[in-house]
């Protein structure tokens, strides 16, 4: 058994969700923060035999898109100001963050 878990934007995250749904996966939706963007997105927990790994990846591939988001400047606040860019700029979010994990043990009380 394996445990999918993926990283996605907010956006994807009904889609992919009833997809993963409507192809008998079982998958718990979770509310996370990225460290970089300090904004929200989504995170995907999804526990399948291994067989059905590359299902659910294709799933994921085919639900969720990249996207160009704008990072905001951040003031440096009497820090260094060397880094500082004054303006805000842009990053591409990829569609999907995925990490695929062995289980050691599965329970389901
Ligand atoms: P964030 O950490 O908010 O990152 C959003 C996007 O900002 C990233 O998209 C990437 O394009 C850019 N980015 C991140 N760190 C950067 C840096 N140090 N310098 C320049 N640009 C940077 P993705 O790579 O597609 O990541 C989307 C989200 O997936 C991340 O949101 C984070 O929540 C998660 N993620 C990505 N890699 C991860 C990892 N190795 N471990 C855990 N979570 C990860």
């Amino acid at each position: 058994m394996k445990l999918i878990l993926a990283v996605i934007q907010d956006q994807d995250s009904n889609r992919l969700l009833n997809a993963l749904v409507e192809h008998n996966f079982r998958a718990t939706k979770l509310a996370s923060t990225g460290g970089f963007l300090k904004s929200g997105n989504t995170t995907f927990m999804i526990g399948t035999e291994d067989i059905r790994v590359q299902k659910a990846l294709d799933i994921i591939r085919d639900n969720c898109k990249s996207r160009e988001q704008m990072v905001a400047p951040v003031s440096p606040m009497g820090g260094n100001a060397d880094s500082y860019v004054p303006y805000p700029v842009e990053v591409e979010v990829g569609g999907a963050t995925v990490f695929v994990l062995p289980v050691e043990q599965f329970m389901h009380f």
